[in-house]
Formats: C-alpha cells, sequence, structure tokens
C-alpha cells in the first residue's frame, strides 16, 4: 500500500487527519505565481512552457505543503489541440473560435493528433514526477465533455450555457458527435497523462449543474462513465476524481454510475447531507466555501473544522468547493491547513 495519503483516501481509507490540496492552488493570489506569469508573458506560453509551468505547479507545495499538486494546464488546450483557436484577453478570460453546426465538428482534427499541441504538458508531467517530494501525489486533469464543448460552442465561458444549449436542441446528433469527439479526446489526453507520470486525475465538469434530467444522464453521467472505463481498461489502479459541479441531488449515485473513485463537491450542497449520501459510495473532496479564503477569521476556522467533522467517518480528501480567487489571502490558507492538521 502506498504512503502517500491522497492514495489511500481514495482507495477508500478513512485518515484521523484528512489529506488537502485546493483547487487553483496554483494561481493569481500568490505573488511567486504572478511573477512566474510575468516571466512567461502571457497564460498559454505558461502552460506550455514545462519549466515555468512545473515551476508554479511547485510554488504552493513549497509554501504550504499540500498533500496534492495538480498539473498547471487549463482544460481549453484540448480544444486548441482539437484545432480550435484560442487565445486569452486580459482581465476578460478564453476566447475560442465557435463551432455552431455539424460541419465544424466534421472539421475538427483526429484525435491522434493532439499530442503534437499537447507534448510540452506531458513534458511538464514528467518533470513534475521527478521533482515532487515523495510524500505528494501529482494529480492530472481535463474538462470533462459538456464543459469543453460549452467553451468550444460559445467561443467563451457562458453564465448560463445558453449557445451550447441552444445546439443540443437544435442537431442533437451534431451535438452529440462533438461530446463524443471531446470524450475521445480525452482518454487520450489523460492516458498520455499517466503514462508521463500523473497518479490521479481529475475531470471538471464546472457547468455539470446546467445539464437537467436525461440530459444529465446523456451529458454528464454517460461521457465521464466512457471516460473513465476507457482509463481503467488501459491503466488499472489509477484513481478518478470526478466533479460534476452544482449537480445538486444528482451527486448521490454519481461515483456508482461513473465509476469514480471519489466525488468532489461544490459549496451548495450540505456537508451532513453530502456524509450520508455522497460519502456512502466512496470518498469525497471539496465543499468549503472559496470566498472563506477572502474573508477569513474565526469563521474560516469554524467552517474548515466543521467539514473535517462531517466527512470524519469515512475516505475524505479537504479542498474547496471552487477554485481559490485572485484576491485570497495567502494568510488565509495556512489557517486553513492548520484548523485541519491541528
Ligand atoms: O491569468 C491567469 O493566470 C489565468 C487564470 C487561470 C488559471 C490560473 C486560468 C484561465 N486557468 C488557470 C489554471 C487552471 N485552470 C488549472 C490549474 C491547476 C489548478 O487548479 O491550480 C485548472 C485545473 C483549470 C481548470 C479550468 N479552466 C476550469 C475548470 C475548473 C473551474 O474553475 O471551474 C475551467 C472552467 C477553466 C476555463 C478557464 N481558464 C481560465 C479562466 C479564467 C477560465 C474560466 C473562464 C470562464 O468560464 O469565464
Amino acid at each position: 500500500m502506498s504512503d502517500k495519503t491522497i492514495l489511500r483516501a481514495l482507495k477508500g481509507e478513512r485518515l484521523p487527519v484528512p489529506p488537502v490540496w485546493m483547487m487553483r492552488q496554483a494561481g493569481r493570489y500568490l505573488p511567486e505565481y504572478r511573477a512566474t506569469r510575468a516571466q512567461a508573458g502571457d497564460f498559454l506560453s505558461l502552460c506550455y512552457t514545462p519549466d515555468l509551468a512545473a515551476e508554479v505547479t511547485l510554488q504552493p507545495i513549497r509554501r504550504y505543503g499540500f498533500d496534492a499538486a495538480i498539473l498547471f494546464a487549463d482544460i481549453l488546450l484540448l480544444p486548441q489541440a482539437l484545432g480550435a483557436e484560442l487565445w486569452f484577453v486580459t482581465g476578460e478570460g478564453p476566447r475560442l473560435s465557435t463551432i455552431t453546426d455539424a460541419a465544424g465538428v466534421a472539421a475538427l482534427k483526429p484525435v491522434e493528433a493532439i499530442h503534437d499541441t499537447l507534448s510540452p504538458v506531458y513534458e511538464t508531467v514528467r518533470i513534475l514526477a521527478r521533482e515532487l517530494p515523495r510524500e505528494t501525489t501529482l494529480i492530472g486533469f481535463a474538462g470533462a465533455p459538456w464543459t469543453v464543448a460549452t467553451y468550444m460552442i460559445a467561443g467563451r465561458g457562458t453564465p448560463d450555457q445558453g449557445p451550447a444549449h441552444a445546439f443540443k436542441a437544435a442537431d442533437r446528433a451534431a451535438f452529440a458527435a462533438l461530446i463524443d469527439r471531446i470524450t475521445e479526446g480525452t482518454i487520450a489526453y489523460l492516458s498520455a497523462q499517466i503514462e508521463a507520470g500523473a497518479e490521479v486525475v481529475k475531470l471538471f465538469d464546472s457547468w455539470a449543474g446546467s445539464l437537467k434530467g436525461a440530459d444529465f444522464d446523456d451529458f454528464a453521467v454517460a461521457p465521464t462513465r466512457r471516460i473513465i472505463a476507457a482509463l481503467k481498461a488501459r491503466h488499472p489502479g489509477v484513481p478518478v476524481i470526478a466533479f460534476p459541479r452544482e449537480a445538486g441531488p444528482r451527486y448521490a449515485g454519481f461515483a456508482r454510475a461513473t465509476g469514480a473513485d471519489a466525488v468532489a463537491l461544490d459549496n451548495s450542497v450540505s456537508a451532513d447531507w453530502a456524509a450520508a449520501e455522497v460519502q456512502k459510495d466512496g470518498c469525497v473532496q471539496g465543499n468549503l466555501d472559496p470566498r472563506l479564503m477572502v474573508t477569513g477569521g474565526e469563521a474560516l476556522v469554524a467552517e474548515t473544522r466543521r467539514i473535517v467533522a462531517a466527512f470524519s467517518k469515512g475516505p475524505h480528501i479537504f479542498n474547496l468547493g471552487h477554485g481559490i480567487t485572485p484576491d485570497a489571502d495567502p494568510d488565509n490558507v495556512s489557517r486553513m491547513i492548520e484548523a485541519i492538521r491541528g
């Protein structure tokens, strides 16, 4: 059995002190991240320069001693590797060329071509596998197909994923073909990350909550299940964390329906509900409101302890309900870790 606490929790072990890492732990709230990002020039250069991407991945490990490091990259690199144009507008966010019909889906590059673009990401993983402390787990990741599709269709982040829902309503077959292509690309991308040294992979379905009823089954559950089955066939024993953000009641049963080893929780569900309905199927992760990393104080300590207590009867990895924001106070991260490891 590995002595890495994250791997033990993912295999179902209840630990006296939950291991901890943070979504977006390498990010703009850290001065050392801002310095390396300035050195890289722009965000995509940072993602595609292995030495610098590895450096920012390591920064929060050095500063806080988190139990896991998450590869520094972005979910939008896969669409770019499939042929979409991608750029970042400072102060606004990502922009992509849009896919509006079946012809747009058909024009995407074949899955085998993705490695031409993504090979620097695999090099970052190789560097990290060498340089991380031996007790630190390396997590690779990708976006889940629905969330990635929302960006490929709209060309940007959207509050309600309206353009993706409209495409799905107008031409369900073409939409399903896009989901299939992203699913196959994701299997190839995550397999390559694992071959380079990722010990766990996570699927970010940030917009899963806007899929309702049968759409949730078809476009959140089914692609996730297909990706996990393919990864388990190629890389048995490599755990997968699924993050169907804002899934609400659909969090219950998600691990069983998809084969995920752990489910990451946003902060809209109650920890007590999730302990009863989600943790009964395996490891859970998340739930702390990221705003507490801005406001801090006694509320941060109390809420951290409340979440640790709520999940103390089963396998648990401490994390936030979503990414830490640029206005967070780095000292609040230390307070959270002290409250956990006390
Ligand atoms: O200028 C900067 O530094 C850009 C900010 C930033 C960062 C730090 C972006 C742009 N991406 C990232 C890194 C990133 N993105 C990681 C690295 C590892 C870590 O967690 O530390 C990860 C896992 C992601 C994943 C990601 N990118 C998601 C899924 C998780 C989530 O937050 O919901 C999504 C939706 C994206 C798209 C994206 N990339 C960046 C932005 C600002 C956005 C959101 C755009 C939008 O919806 O408007």
